[in-house]
């Protein structure tokens, strides 16, 4: 029985090899799914470690060429941390009516439940902003749109949507409440939160410095990519790398520092840096403008810097991109190649509480 086992998986290894092979020169990150990535030979042979260092270099020379986009003080601010965090990010006008337009407006969601956390997207193609100019604006702010092509180190069109985090205080827990990196490279992501975020509200957290790959984080991750058949927690086995409160002492990293903050702050952190959603004991609602830009991390150019050849930036395909992301993982799930994680809840406001209890 066993025998047959492994000649399957063998088999299925050999007839994968042309796909996994070529799966190096891109974001693919899982240790699991990829015989080549996961191969305690070549890990053992630093497989892991060059791509993190080829990565990491192209991305400081991407972003060097992206560094006209951003003002100084929010370059130098990115580097020393891995995140910016900009207070009163809209002018008051702007984003009373932006919250106004929230408030009013029934959208067309859908839902990704994990754990006790529900995270909705709320569609906000051009067709859904036809009467909602303050969304529509918030959606286009280059100011945003550049700190996030910076933070990634890609030009390109970040995918920008209107998020909320409903988290149940009793459950089963969030995956994304462990402290974790979510890839082997740059990656950004971006939040406007829209209302105030206390300690208790489920805060985004971030290890400030966690973006540079020192010495020992690089040991860190060659010893995780050496020993991956004995890594219990299957995210880090599926390349997003869990780490504890201990581990990031050793790896000489600060403990995590939360954002607790107002209305209308702007966070936009590298999420190759560890981060997380913070747990908490009480039901908790928060909203945002979410924006998030994950391209190949080898990709040598950043050329014409908002288009940079990104198929996102095509306006056909800008102007209704939340939907096309969702009908794209359904129909992936349809074929039977990847389970979607959305779920349509049709149309409503988007912090409703659908199961309170
Ligand atoms: O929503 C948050 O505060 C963080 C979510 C997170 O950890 C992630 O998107 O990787």
């Amino acid at each position: 029985m066993q025998l047959a086992k492994s000649s399957v998986s063998f088999l299925a290894n050999v007839l994968m090899f042309p796909l996994h092979f070529v799966q190096l020169f891109s974001g693919a990150k899982s240790f699991e799914k990829n015989a080549l990535l996961g191969s305690r030979f070549l890990n053992r042979h630093n497989l892991h470690i060059i791509r993190v260092k080829l990565a990491m270099h192209m991305a400081s020379m991407r972003r060097r060429r992206l560094r006209p986009l951003v003002p100084d003080h929010l370059a130098e601010a990115y580097d020393q941390d891995g995140f910016v965090c900009i207070e009163n990010f809209l002018d008051d006008e702007h984003f009373q009516n932006l919250l106004h337009d929230i408030d009013q407006t029934d959208f067309d969601r859908v839902d990704m439940y994990q754990g006790a956390t529900t995270t909705r997207r709320s569609m906000i193609d051009d067709v859904d902003l036809e009467t909602r100019p303050a969304v529509h604006a918030a959606r286009e702010n280059e100011s945003m749109l550049n700190l996030v092509r910076y933070v990634a180190s890609h030009a390109g069109q970040p995918l920008v949507t209107l998020q909320t985090v409903l988290a149940k205080a009793s459950g089963d827990q969030d995956p994304q409440s462990d402290l974790h990196s979510d890839t082997f490279h740059a990656t950004a992501k971006a939040w406007l939160f829209l209302n105030d975020v206390e300690e208790d509200d489920g805060p985004f957290c971030y290890v400030r410095g966690s973006h540079k790959m020192t010495k020992e984080r690089l040991a860190w991750e060659k010893s995780i990519s050496t020993s991956i058949d004995s890594v219990e927690n299957k995210y880090s086995r599926r390349g997003s790398m869990r780490v504890s409160p201990n581990e990031l002492a050793e790896l000489g990293y600060p403990q995590p520092t939360k954002m607790v903050v107002k209305a209308n702050t702007l966070v936009v952190a590298n999420t190759q840096g560890f981060h997380a959603r913070c747990a908490s004991s009480k039901n908790t609602t928060r909203i945002e403008i979410y924006a998030s830009l994950r391209r190949n991390p080898f990709l040598p150019f950043v050329a014409a810097p908002v288009g940079g050849f990104h198929l996102a930036a095509i306006p056909m395909i800008k102007t209704r991109v939340n939907r096309l992301v969702i009908s794209a993982q359904a129909k992936v799930a349809h074929w039977g190649i990847k389970p979607s994680p959305w779920n349509s809840i049709g149309y409503g406001k988007s912090k409703e509480w659908r199961h309170p209890d």
